[in-house]
């Protein structure tokens, strides 16, 4: 199975996020079902159920006893990266305890065999996936507040009807 660590938007926040898409962020490219929109943090990729065992206790055995606060950030920016051909929606300010919470569910991957990330952890939210052009500047910019409590370990699933994502485990974030 493949899975990945990220964390879940509620279905307030992703029918903002497609409406916003709808009126002004066309793309010409994959358009990501709203239901599957989420904020990736680190990804896992295949493991088996010894694997998926180890990492979901790791994970247990770290967060009795983490300080990672529940948040918000807003969704105030769109871009595009043409290395992975996707459109995004971001927050413009920083978020340093996302981005250490990234890191370390990074590390307690490794031994699940989870590839070191080389890149810089960029919040973001999936739009559209295949875009082979930049989409055009979006004439009014996103602002869509995300409130999270937790974090979830997502399985992909591969369906007839495309890619979904399943949350196996969830791990609340104090408040
Ligand atoms: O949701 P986004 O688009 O941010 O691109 C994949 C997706 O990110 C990414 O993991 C998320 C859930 O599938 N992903 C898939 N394969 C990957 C890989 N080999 C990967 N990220 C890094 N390395």
């Amino acid at each position: 199975m493949c899975v990945f660590f990220g964390l879940e938007l509620d279905s307030d926040t992703k029918r903002a996020v497609a409406d916003w898409r709808d009126r002004y962020g066309l793309a010409h490219g994959q358009p990501v079902p709203a239901d599957n929109f989420h904020l990736t943090l680190a990804f896992v990729g295949e493991v088996d159920h010894r694997h998926l065992e180890t990492l979901t206790q790791a994970v247990d055995q770290w967060a009795s006893g983490y300080t990672v606060g529940a948040g918000r950030l807003v969704l105030d920016q769109a871009g595009y990266w043409q290395k992975q051909r996707i459109y995004w929606l971001g927050p413009e300010q920083p978020q340093l305890e996302l981005a250490r919470l990234a890191v370390k569910l990074q590390n307690l991957a490794g031994p699940a065999g989870a590839r070191r990330q080389r890149k810089l952890f960029v919040p973001h939210v999936t739009l559209f996936r295949s875009c082979a052009e930049p989409p055009p500047a979006p004439v009014v910019a996103p602002r869509i507040d995300v409130h999270y409590q937790h974090f979830t370990l997502f399985e992909t699933l591969q369906g007839r009807q495309g890619v979904s994502y399943r949350a196996l485990q969830h791990w609340p974030l104090n408040r």
